[in-house]
């Protein structure tokens, strides 16, 4: 009986724990610094990140739409690897026409 009033205040307490390193991770994380879409600004299939990305995976060649939030400058690359042509977005500026990387952009950092 003690056992098991233990192991429940252990699950309980840990139940706690997580709670509050979510929380935690919610208000520290905020808006996205970047986040892509394949259609317009705010619109269709949608990627965020918070840090460089040497290779997009699923969204390759598929950004149409990219916006740049808490005040930093990114450089979206035609070339996986931060290699080729690339455009700078940013800071906090959203993009609806991509130009030449319209479809195209397949890895992404910070500059600066
Ligand atoms: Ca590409």
């Amino acid at each position: 009986m003690l056992t098991t009033k233990l192991k429940v205040l252990a699950v309980l307490g840990a139940s706690l724990m997580v709670g509050a390193i979510q929380q935690t991770n919610v208000l520290a994380q905020g808006v996205p610094d970047v986040i892509l879409w394949d259609q317009k600004i705010g619109r269709g299939a949608s990627f965020e990140t918070n840090k460089a990305v040497p290779d997009l995976g699923r969204f390759n060649n598929r950004a149409s739409a990219i916006q740049v939030n808490n005040g930093q400058k990114w450089r979206f690359y035609e070339g996986k690897n931060f290699t080729g042509a690339f455009i700078e977005i940013g800071p906090d500026e959203a993009r609806g026409n991509l130009g030449r990387l319209n479809n195209r952009v397949s890895s992404l950092r910070a500059v600066r």
